[in-house]
C-alpha cells in the first residue's frame, strides 16, 4: 500500500519530506511510548492517539499513551470513553520496555510536563510557543514544533495524510474533536493546515459520537463554580475578570474563561484559580489578540510558567502558602498588571448584581 508518490524524492522540509522523516525514524525503532501534558486536553489526546496510528499503520510499530494528572472535563471524560482511547499512569508504566519516547502537544521543560527523569525524548510534536524551554530541543531527534497551526491534532493529521494512512474512526474523531477545541471549532488560530486536515478526517468521522462528546452532562459542582464565578466578576470596559479562588481543576479555570469570552463587551478575559498551591490563570482575547503577551504582562514578577498561541494562554504561579491573604495579594497584584497592560491603570470595575437591582 505504497503511494506512487512516494518514488519521488519530496522536496526537503516540505510536508511530504517531514512525515516521511518520522516514519523513517519510527521504523528504526520498536515500541513508542507518547507521552503529553499533565491533565491531558483534547488535542493532546487526539495528536497523541493520532501519532499511535501513525506508528502502527505507517510505521508498524506498537505504542502505549501513558499521562500524568487527569482527564478532567466532562467532555474530555466523554471523549475517552466514546473513543475507548486506551492509557496508562506513567507511574505505572515500565519505561525500559520502550525505546522511543515521544511529546505531543508540549515540549521537554515546560511547566505543566512531567517526564520521569533521565528519559530522553526522540519526538516533539506541539504547536506552543516558549522561547524560554527551546534550548530542551536540542537533543530531540524529530522536532515538528509550528506555532502557526491551530492544534497539534492537525499537525499529526497532516502525517496521516502526507503517509496515505486511513485512520479509523475512532482515531479521526479524537484528532477531530482535538481542532475542534483548540481552534474553537475552527474560528480561532487557524491556519491552512487545520482546514486540509479538517477536511481530510471528514469522511472518516464518527459524528454521533462527536456530538455526544461535545454536548456530555454534567456534574452539580459545575453548577456551584459557575454560580460563584459569576458572583465574583469584575467587569471593566472591554476587560473581564474573574478569580474563582479554590476551584477543583485548571481545567475549570479555563473553561469559565471560554464562556465569559462569550460576553458581547469582552475583548479580554483574564480567569484565575487556585489548585493546591498553584494559581492557575487563562487567558482569552478576541480573534486577533495577542494573549500570550498578556498573560506574560500580568505574571511580571511572579514564579511560574505561562504558553500560549495566538488568543488563548494559560500559566500558573506557584505560591509558598496559599493562605486567603497571600490569594488576595496575588489577585491584586495581577489585576493591577493586567490594566496596566491593557492601558487602563486606575479605572474601576462593576460586578453583576441581582437580577431586580
Ligand atoms: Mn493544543
Amino acid at each position: 500500500m505504497k503511494p506512487s508518490s512516494l518514488a519521488k524524492q519530496p522536496a526537503p522540509g516540505s510536508a511530504r519530506a517531514r512525515a516521511e522523516a518520522l516514519r523513517d525514524l519510527l521504523r528504526g525503532r520498536h515500541r513508542l511510548l507518547v507521552l503529553t501534558h499533565n491533565n491531558p486536553d483534547p488535542d493532546s489526546l487526539g495528536g497523541a492517539v493520532g501519532l499511535q496510528e501513525f506508528a502502527r499503520k505507517a510505521a508498524g510499530i506498537e505504542s502505549r499513551l501513558a499521562i500524568t494528572g487527569k482527564i478532567l472535563r466532562a467532555e474530555n471524560q466523554a471523549m475517552v470513553r466514546e473513543l475507548a482511547i486506551q492509557m496508562d499512569r506513567v507511574t505505572d508504566v515500565k519505561l525500559s520496555d520502550f525505546d522511543c519516547v515521544a511529546l505531543v502537544d508540549t515540549q521537554p521543560g515546560f511547566g505543566h510536563t512531567h517526564v520521569p527523569t533521565g528519559l530522553a525524548v526522540d519526538i516533539v510534536l506541539d504547536h506552543h510557543v516558549c522561547p524560554d524551554a527551546s534550548g530542551n530541543l536540542r537533543d530531540v531527534a524529530f522536532v515538528d514544533v509550528r506555532s502557526d497551526i491551530g492544534a497539534t491534532s492537525s499537525l499529526v493529521a497532516g502525517h496521516l495524510l502526507e503517509a496515505g494512512v486511513r485512520p479509523s474512526a475512532e482515531v479521526a474523531t479524537a484528532l477531530a474533536y482535538g481542532i475542534k477545541t483548540d481552534t474553537a471549532d475552527l474560528s480561532r488560530n487557524v491556519s491552512e493546515l487545520d482546514l486540509r486536515a479538517w477536511e481530510f478526517l471528514a469522511p472518516f468521522l464518527d459524528r454521533k459520537r462527536l456530538v455526544a462528546i461535545t454536548n456530555p452532562r454534567l456534574p452539580l459542582a459545575y453548577f456551584q463554580t459557575l454560580k460563584d464565578a459569576l458572583s465574583k466578576l469584575r467587569l471593566y470596559d472591554g476587560l473581564v475578570l474573574c478569580s474563582l479562588g479554590r476551584t477543583p481543576s485548571a481545567e475549570m479555570v479555563a473553561e469559565v474563561a471560554d464562556l465569559l469570552l462569550r460576553y458581547e463587551g469582552a475583548k479580554a478575559v483574564f480567569c484565575g484559580g487556585l489548585v493546591g498551591t498553584n494559581y492557575h490563570v487563562s487567558v482569552r482575547t478576541e480573534i486577533g489578540g495577542d494573549a500570550w503577551r498578556l498573560i506574560r504582562a500580568s505574571m511580571d514578577g511572579e514564579a511560574g510558567s505561562c504558553g500560549g498561541h495566538g488568543s488563548v494562554a494559560g500559566g500558573a504561579i506557584q505560591l509558598d502558602t496559599a493562605d486567603a491573604r497571600t490569594l488576595r495579594r496575588l489577585e491584586r497584584r495581577l489585576e493591577r498588571n493586567i490594566l496596566k497592560a491593557m492601558g487602563m491603570a486606575g479605572t474601576n470595575p462593576a460586578a453583576l448584581g441581582a437580577a431586580d437591582e
